[in-house]
């Protein structure tokens, strides 16, 4: 992408409401722009990010077994009524009321809509496991939206839910969203610690919260360090593996980690002081089970072996994809701008002409443009005319993980400048060797 045909509004400053760095960051870089309380557009660059984690969560649901699918925002009130949750909900959820006086909502979460098309067509235990998921725009009338997309009242999320014949089966596909999620999240650049949590409003006894150590997170949590050091299970992970899957959890529950809400100060005092950790986190993802919290009063039943009707055992696991742009830059970045994780990137490489008017400078620029291009890399290409410092501060702004850099004294040699955007390390080589050098890292 040229930048001259690309829409960047990079701004100055951030206003002043945008307390937390990744805010100020996505309001100058021109990721997003507010339309409203907690609601926000994607402007190019932003989209682009959410669009590359959308991807990743996607491929590890894919892994774990989980099919995509795609519900709608709004939802019929009935379906809420039937679970009863309709009127425990509260003033977090956006009723609407349709030309015809019906009833309707703004999803803040799917359990009901899932299990109404789930009763609809489900009726043996020979159809199960079953697990279905979709990532859509919810919204939830949060009393202080804040952070910008880190606490939004409309929210993209990636929402899965599992149906099993019994309770083994479902702590089955608890696990297997357990383990999916600590390679997601790896795979984007980012350590998120399970911790055990209140299920809250969705229900149920088994629950765990995802959390990014931060500053600005608005959790707190306690640890013990240990569980820092537990590799995650890898992509080459056997999900049909049952043992595995119990291990993998193990491996990190025999560590203390809880949320302020499941604290329990005596444990965590038997933690080794020099493990403790008590800071803040950003909750990126939370699963549950919950058995047959709605399975029962919306009479989602199968025939099991014996021919009898059973309530079904079911689980809901949720990931914050739009606030995941957010807390990954709270987790990466520094006083220039963002440093992003190459797998989420909006472009790979930056490409800065220092002198678009000098006949060699542009000639070396635009093959370069080129080779990236079929060297199979997105490069973002800075052809514009203006100060050469503005160009740097922008691009180390925008963050992107590599930048090459073409004057006319380079050029003159048929060499480039190679930046990298995490250690600031600049060498001067060939584009071959620039190209060879990015693929390995
Ligand atoms: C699990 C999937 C649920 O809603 N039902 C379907 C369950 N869980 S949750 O914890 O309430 O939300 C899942 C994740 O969504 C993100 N999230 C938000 N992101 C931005 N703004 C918000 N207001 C917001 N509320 C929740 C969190 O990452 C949370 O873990």
């Amino acid at each position: 992408m040229r930048l001259s045909n690309f829409f960047l509004p990079v701004v100055k400053d951030a206003p002043s409401h945008a307390e937390i760095a990744s805010h100020q960051l996505m309001l100058r870089s021109g990721m997003i722009r507010q339309s409203g309380a907690g609601i926000y557009s994607w402007l190019p660059l932003g989209f682009k990010v959410l669009k590359n984690i959308e991807r990743i969560v996607r491929e590890e649901m894919g892994r774990a077994g989980a099919i995509e699918m795609l519900m709608p925002t709004l939802q019929q009130a009935d379906l809420w009524r039937e679970s009863g949750r309709y009127d425990d909900y509260g003033e977090e959820m956006l009723r609407i009321t349709d030309r015809s006086g019906r009833d309707m909502l703004y999803g803040p979460t799917n359990e009901e809509l899932i299990t109404e098309i789930f009763r609809a067509y489900v009726k043996s235990y020979k159809q199960l496991p079953l697990n279905l998921y979709h990532q859509q725009w919810k919204f939830r009338d949060e009393i202080r939206p804040r952070f910008g997309v880190m606490r939004g009242r409309e929210f993209y999320m990636k929402d899965a839910y599992s149906f099993d014949l019994d309770e083994a089966g479902a702590r089955l596909s608890y696990q297997k969203m357990f383990a999916a999620y600590l390679n997601t999240f790896h795979r984007l650049g980012v350590t998120a610690i399970p911790m055990k949590a209140d299920p809250g409003p969705i229900g149920g006894d088994l629950s765990h919260e995802f959390l990014i150590l931060s500053e600005s997170g608005e959790s707190a949590i306690f640890c013990d360090k240990a569980i820092l050091d537990v590799p995650v299970p890898g992509l080459d992970f056997d999900f049909e593996d049952q043992d595995a899957l119990a291990r993998e959890m193990e491996k990190r529950t025999q560590y203390y980690a809880a949320t302020d809400e499941k604290h329990d100060a005596e444990a965590f005092a038997r933690v080794p002081k020099e493990r403790q950790i008590a800071a803040r986190g950003i909750e990126v993802g939370h699963i549950f089970y919950f058995g047959t919290k709605y399975s029962e009063p919306m009479k989602a039943t199968v025939q099991n072996k014996d021919g009898q009707l059973v309530d079904i055992h079911g689980g809901s696991y949720g990931i914050g994809v739009s606030r995941l742009a957010g807390a990954i830059i709270e987790a990466c970045h520094d006083e220039a701008g963002i440093v992003w994780p190459a797998s989420i990137a909006p472009f790979d490489v930056g490409l800065i002409s220092m002198r678009p008017k000098d006949e060699a400078t542009a000639t070396a620029c635009e093959a370069a443009y080129k080779e990236l291009q079929a060297a199979g890399f997105d490069p973002l290409y800075d052809e514009t005319d203006e100060r050469a410092g503005s160009k740097f501060a922008r691009m180390d702004l925008i963050g992107l993980p590599w930048q090459i850099i073409i004057g006319p004294k380079a050029a003159e040699k048929g060499r480039v400048e190679l930046k990298s955007r995490r250690d600031g390390a600049r060498i001067e080589c060939s584009l071959v060797e620039a190209i060879t050098r990015m693929k390995a890292a």
